[in-house]
């Protein structure tokens, strides 16, 4: 029988294939930039087509959810097994949002997240009363700082920082504000979107966010005893959204002891959020495609892409509540990459006291390549919280925060592909490591710092849903309001 040399190759290849043994030295060769510039150009072609994003509630996250499918699921399904978990969350958009001045003139002005509606389609028109200011403690955080302020009926003037904007519209609210007028502390109008979150939902007072000066201008003529009248207007819409995490893990390997990495695939509003956190979701990506070219490794390889982390990590929260016992004893590792693509990087990996060899791994690996790693804190900014409280040994790598950060220049140009490649191979040479060996690993820590963070968790998901329950019986009154007054 005659064999062609083109089929004794595919042979060799297939051969070589079937018993390749997962190593940090394979698997770091297998991990190319020019592969994670690819998926990284596709998640910013998806947000330029979806609208500019790709956040929780809107198309450009289906669509990245759809992009990392088909590869698991399809390109690879005969190497692992794919389940998508569905939640659900609140999700909110400022539509417009328009602050009117005394003299007819439109003013500078951005809306937080999760900012409640004004009435439509007027807003609402009303004196402006100044407030104290308190930088020491935060203009009008405590409610001392309301007494003898009358606010009742009107627009309050309040200045920005300290304390959580949230905080400051709820004691507006309480004291019978119709709105609040939230000035910035510096000049100019580059300031940052902040988010009342989801929690302040039915508890706070509409609010428009203006410049420094414009409030002064204002404050002078109130200090001269002039009424001042400002309109406020927000169109908003807060409403129960589906979202959905990807869980992909390896069909081979122990399913008593799976190493788990993690990344989340959310963005923001405001841009294409390729840096945050697109990169980790690239990156993952990348490793996972590696990892299909291995057979031979002892424990189960988990991957997970979280949704709507932006609204305050809840796919990975809500992974980890639904968790049992024994799902969470089967987890001995958990790694969480987020912005692992930064402009400018700075190599700080996160870890804590039972991060065992962890970040050593990926500290010794980095430096090894002439960058200056070194090992911080994890702080609570990101999907790996959720495995801290259950105990877990867990990471978080990342370079740091840019200076697109949340913003439309959070595009494929803001991305250092040396950092996120260089993040990947440290990524995945880790990964492989606990695949194989599970020394230099702490045992789960069943002491947590907190131990009634797992049902705080599950109350803050009681709550959410309550908080969806008042929003949609507030939404069809809005409607019925609506069709009068149309
Ligand atoms: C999300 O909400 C929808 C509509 O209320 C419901 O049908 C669905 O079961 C919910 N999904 C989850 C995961 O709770
Ligand atoms: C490394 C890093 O900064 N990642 C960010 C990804 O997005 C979340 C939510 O905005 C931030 O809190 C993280 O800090
Ligand atoms: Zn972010």
């Amino acid at each position: 029988m005659k064999t062609s040399l083109a089929s004794i190759l595919l042979l060799a290849v297939q051969m070589a294939w079937a018993t390749r043994i997962l190593t940090p030295d394979a698997i770091e060769a297998d991990i190319q930039e020019r592969e994670l510039q690819n998926v990284i150009w596709h998640l910013n072609h998806i947000a330029e087509k979806n609208g500019g994003n790709r956040a929780f509630g809107e198309p450009g996250y289906a669509a990245s959810m759809d992009f990392i499918l088909e590869r698991a699921r399809i390109r690879f399904a005969d190497k692992f097994d794919t389940f998508v978990q569905p939640f659900n969350h609140t999700y909110d958009k400022t539509n417009a949002i328009k602050v009117t001045g005394p003299d007819g003139e439109d003013v500078y002005v951005v809306s937080p997240q999760y900012n409640p509606a004004t009435p439509l389609p007027g807003g609402i028109t009303a004196g402006l009363v100044d407030t104290p200011v308190d930088d020491a403690r935060g203009s009008m955080c405590l409610e001392d700082h309301w007494a003898g302020v009358e606010v009742k009926g009107k627009l309050a003037l309040v200045k920005r920082g300290v304390c959580a904007v949230a905080d400051k519209l709820r004691w507006a609210k309480k004291k019978g504000a119709l709105g609040v007028i939230l000035y910035n502390q510096d000049p100019g109008t580059g300031y940052s979107v902040p988010t009342l979150s989801a929690d302040s939902i039915g508890e706070t007072v509409p609010v428009g966010i203006i410049p420094l000066d414009v409030a002064q201008s204002w404050q002078a003529r109130l200090a001269a005893g002039e009424e001042v009248v400002v309109n406020l207007l927000v169109d908003s819409i807060i409403e129960e959204r589906e979202s959905w995490n990807i869980i992909v893990e390896t069909k081979k390997g122990d399913p008593n002891k799976v190493v788990m990495l993690g990344a989340h695939l959310d963005g923001v509003q405001a841009g294409p959020g390729i840096n945050d956190n697109g990169s980790g979701s690239a990156g993952l990506l990348e490793i996972l495609t590696a990892v299909a070219h291995y057979d031979v490794f002892k424990h189960k390889i988990r991957f997970a892409w979280w949704g709507a982390e932006e609204n305050g990590l809840v796919g990975s929260l809500y992974y980890t509540s639904k968790l049992s016992e024994e799902e969470v004893n089967r987890i001995k590792y958990y790694f969480n990459y987020d912005m692992i693509g930064s402009p400018d990087p700075v190599y700080g990996i996160g870890v804590d006291e039972n991060s065992g060899i962890g970040g050593d791994l990926l500290v010794d690996y980095l430096v090894s390549k002439g960058k200056s790693a070194y090992k911080g804190g994890m702080g609570g900014g990101s999907d790996h919280v959720g495995f801290v409280n259950l105990g877990i040994p867990t990471i978080f790598g990342h370079t740091g925060l840019d200076t697109c950060y949340h913003q439309h220049c959070d595009n494929i140009n803001n991305i250092d592909f040396e950092a996120l490649t260089l993040m990947t191979k440290a990524a995945a040479r880790a990964m492989a490591q606990f695949a194989n060996s599970l020394e230099g690993v702490p045992e789960r820590k069943l002491f947590t710092r907190n131990p009634n963070s797992r049902s705080q968790i599950v109350k803050n998901f009681r709550r959410w849903a309550d908080v969806e329950k008042e929003v949609s019986k507030e939404k069809l009154c809005g409607h019925t309001h609506e069709k009068i007054t149309v």
